[in-house]
């Protein structure tokens, strides 16, 4: 599919959604958020697509957040109905592993964006922030949460209340990015840790990203309850039994998805 503002290439079975506004710090417009949902739908459907990687465009913004230029005409009822958070949910929720590769400045809903995948990884460059209440409004798109949940609470309002930014060093220091790569490195990286993912079973990998994440959002009794089941799932499939047969005849599995 083409789209206006996101480029979209796949390589190896690894998709790269790249949000192409460099001009204005790919910035998150009405347009990218709707289309980050067409792209969704349409690698949701593309069965050899496994893992999606997004990343933005020029080396110096992943995404400088919602679109500014759009806020005046916005009232409570736009904002009711708007799709930001619900994409960012779906994006969390997505049945295959997403990898943020935050190539300069995530902030706002691009640093809600990153919040919202599996794996952060960033760039030297990379800063992260949640500047939404110098615009006297608060991060709509998830920020609230997802940030306390990743670095802790004391840390997350400090973040959401000075608004500060901060360096790719920091954020991997708070738990917020697994790994900090120079620039020219992160693509690879992600590419590299995606054909890692794409090497282990996937129901093994879907079910463990959704015994996780559902797990996060309970207490630990129902989430050890979720993690049994799934486990009972996975010990049917055929792809378990040959998870066994290959380590002990010394060779690479071959995982057929059932
Ligand atoms: N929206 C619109 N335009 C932007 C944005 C943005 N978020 N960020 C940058 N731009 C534009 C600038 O206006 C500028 O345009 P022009 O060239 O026409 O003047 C161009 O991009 C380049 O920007 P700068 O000259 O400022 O570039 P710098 O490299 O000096 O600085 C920064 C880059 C630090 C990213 C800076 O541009 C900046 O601070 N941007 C704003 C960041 C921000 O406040 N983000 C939060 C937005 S609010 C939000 O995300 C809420 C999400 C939830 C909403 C849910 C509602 C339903």
């Amino acid at each position: 599919m083409h789209y206006e503002t996101l480029l979209t290439e796949t390589r190896d079975r690894v998709a790269t959604i790249t949000i192409n506004r460099p001009e204005a710090r790919n910035a998150l417009n009405a347009r990218v958020q709707s289309e980050l949902k067409s792209a969704l739908d349409e690698f949701r459907r593309e069965e050899e697509i496994g893992v999606v990687v997004f990343t933005g465009a020029g080396e110096k913004s992943f995404a400088a957040g919602a679109d500014i230029t759009e806020f005046r005409q916005r009232k409570a009822l736009d904002v009711l109905a708007a799709n930001m958070q619900q994409v960012y949910d779906e994006i969390e929720g997505f049945e295959k592993p997403t990898i943020a590769a935050v190539n300069g400045y995530a902030l706002g809903g691009g640093c809600e964006l990153a919040m919202a995948c599996d794996i952060r990884l960033a760039s030297e460059n990379a800063r992260f922030g949640l500047p939404e209440t110098s615009l006297s409004i608060i991060p709509g798109a998830g920020g609230t949460q997802r940030l306390a949940r990743l670095v802790g609470k004391g840390r997350a309002i400090e973040m959401i209340l000075t608004g500060r930014m901060i360096s790719a060093e920091e954020a991997h220091s708070f738990g917020l990015v697994s790994r900090v790569l120079p620039q020219g490195e992160l693509m690879e990286a992600a590419w590299e840790t995606a054909k890692t993912i794409l090497s282990k079973g996937p129901l093994a990998t879907r079910l463990a990203k959704l015994a996780i994440q559902t797990g996060f959002e309970t207490d630990q009794r129902t989430g050890l309850v979720i993690e049994k089941l799934a486990q009972a799932v996975l010990f049917d499939t055929e792809d378990k039994d040959e998870g066994a047969a290959a380590f002990l005849e010394k060779r690479k599995p071959n995982f057929k998805g059932r």
